[in-house]
């Protein structure tokens, strides 16, 4: 199988995340979002162009970082969706939250401070922190309980949780908030999630190299 991705794609450090701590074995190629011909090519792969999608064998898309982590969980250990049927919801229902209003928040005032502050939409940069200070306040809650998102094991809502916390300790810092500073140490001293931070290192950097120049 192969997996289009980039290494700075939050959706995309979800899935690698899950491929990671199962030590899958995978294809790969780097799709360059900011790069207009290569953003045109791949959608003739996925028409939506939406980054990850992992390609089987037989050509067969599955798009959607959760159901590319739901495709994957049975090929190997540990699993990361198990449970009984609400357990299982319950997971989903974390990784749905850390996707909509964690991720996809921090993702817009990431972009949005990379705008001239005439070019910003005040808006959407006040829904993104409305998202944002709530989901802090309930991660902050359930983590006084639990070391991870679900509890006592690392899950897919926590594959999900990690891309959204490694940009927010950016645009939105949680450090007042004890219970999630804890669980972003915890996150990120794992393998799997240390690995796509190293991958993900000198795009960054060339990024904010070119923001300088
Ligand atoms: N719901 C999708 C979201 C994927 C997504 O929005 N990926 C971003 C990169 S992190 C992307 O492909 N953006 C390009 C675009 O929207 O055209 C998933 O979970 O995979």
């Amino acid at each position: 199988m192969k997996l289009y991705y980039n290494p700075i794609s939050t959706y995309s450090q979800k899935v690698l995340i899950a491929l990671y701590e199962k030590g899958l074995d995978f294809d790969s190629e780097i799709v360059n979002l900011m790069d207009a011909d290569a953003r045109a090519q791949y959608r003739e792969v996925y028409p939506l162009g939406k980054i990850p999608c992992l390609q089987l064998e037989d050509g067969h898309l599955i798009p959607e970082s959760s159901i590319i982590v739901e495709y994957i969980d049975p090929m190997a250990e540990p699993t990361l969706i198990k449970g009984d049927a609400d357990f299982r919801r319950r997971i989903r229902f974390k990784d749905r939250v850390f996707d909509l209003y964690l991720n996809e928040a921090v993702v817009t005032l990431l972009f949005q401070g990379m705008k001239p502050e005439s070019e910003q939409d005040p808006e959407r940069i006040e829904k993104a922190k409305f998202h944002i200070a709530t989901m802090y306040s309930f991660m902050e809650s359930e983590l006084g309980q639990q070391p991870y998102a679900n509890g006592e094991e690392f899950l897919m809502s926590d594959c999900s949780a990690a891309p959204g916390l490694f940009y927010a300790e950016q645009v939105a810092p949680f450090a007042e908030h004890k219970n999630i500073s804890a669980y972003w140490e915890r996150l990120k001293s794992r393998p799997s999630i240390a690995r796509t931070h190293e991958e993900a290192a000198p795009i960054l950097a060339s990024l904010f190299a070119k923001d300088a120049a």
